[in-house]
Order: structure tokens, then sequence, then C-alpha cells
């Protein structure tokens, strides 16, 4: 698709305009981190589980890291939602669900409960924030909501996928 390379091209180079103008940037962007592997969210399970539905202006991100931060341990992530609240898990509540925090996690299942695991933290008591141990080295951080069963809403709420560097 010619047409389309020569609008991001154009957006790519207005983009690098707009930091030298500003000189607010000392390292030009880090590259994007690719987005997780994702099957399109069904409404209803295979099994019948009907997914608690999320409000369409629902989202959720990391508050206080980038794509590209370099950080030391240990590494503080906070947890931020918007169009939707926070309810510990067991608590079924309409528009609510619980954080979870994805660490190197490159394929997601949203049409099943979010693992247990070292790579799947869950905060099923309600928290917004946690502070990690992060072996040195790159990782992937991305954050997603599920409901009292852990499973994702439907449409799925997960943040941007970022990479951060632990020093
Ligand atoms: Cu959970």
């Amino acid at each position: 698709m010619p047409m389309l390379r020569l609008v991001l091209t154009a957006v790519a180079t207005l983009g690098l305009a707009a930091c030298g103008h500003h000189g607010m940037h000392q390292h030009a962007a880090a590259p994007a981190t690719p987005p997780a592997t994702t099957v399109a969210s069904k409404a209803m399970l295979d099994s019948g589980y009907k997914k608690v539905p999320a409000p369409a202006n629902a989202s959720v991100y990391i508050i206080n890291l980038k794509n590209g931060d370099t950080v030391a341990n240990p590494v503080r992530v906070q947890f931020g939602l918007s169009g939707i609240g926070v309810a510990p898990a067991g608590m079924e509540k309409e528009n609510t669900g619980h954080h979870h925090l994805l660490i190197d996690v490159a394929a997601i299942d949203l049409n099943a409960p979010v693992p247990f695991d070292d790579n799947h933290r869950h905060f099923g008591g309600g928290q917004t924030e946690v502070t990690l141990a992060l072996k040195p080295g790159t990782h992937t951080l991305q954050l997603l909501l599920a409901d009292h069963n852990h499973i994702p809403h439907h449409p799925a709420v997960l943040s941007e996928r970022i990479t951060i560097t632990v020093r």
C-alpha cells in the first residue's frame, strides 16, 4: 500500500520535526513494543459464561512508566483506570473489575480466566499499584482488567504493552 506508507512517512517526519523544535526530548523515541497476540473477545464463552460487559470508554493504563523507560529495582507500577471501577475479586458488581499485570506475556487469551503464575499477577484485593523485583534486562508490562471470576470483560479492557529496561 504505497499510499499508506507515504502517509506514515509524513507523520514520522512531522514527529521528528516537532521533537527538534521543542528540544524537550533527550533521546529518540524508543521502538514501539509489538502488541501481544490476542484472539477477539467473545461476549459469551463456549462454556455459556456471559462475560461482564465493559463500558465502551473503559480504559486501563500504566500511570508512571512509559515504553522505553529504564528503571532500577524495586520497580513500582501504578495502575490507572478510567470509565470503570475497581472491586476485589469475588465481588460481583456492575462496571468493576480487578487489575492484572502481565509481565513478559506475548499472547493473551481474552476468552479464558487470567492464568495464575509469575507472569500473570492478580490484584484481587483491589490494589492499584505494585512494587516488583525484576531481573535486570528488558521486560514487557501490560495491564488487563478482569471480572470477579478473573475473566476479561467484553470488550477487553487492556492497556498498551510497554517495554522497560531494568538496570
Ligand atoms: Cu484475577
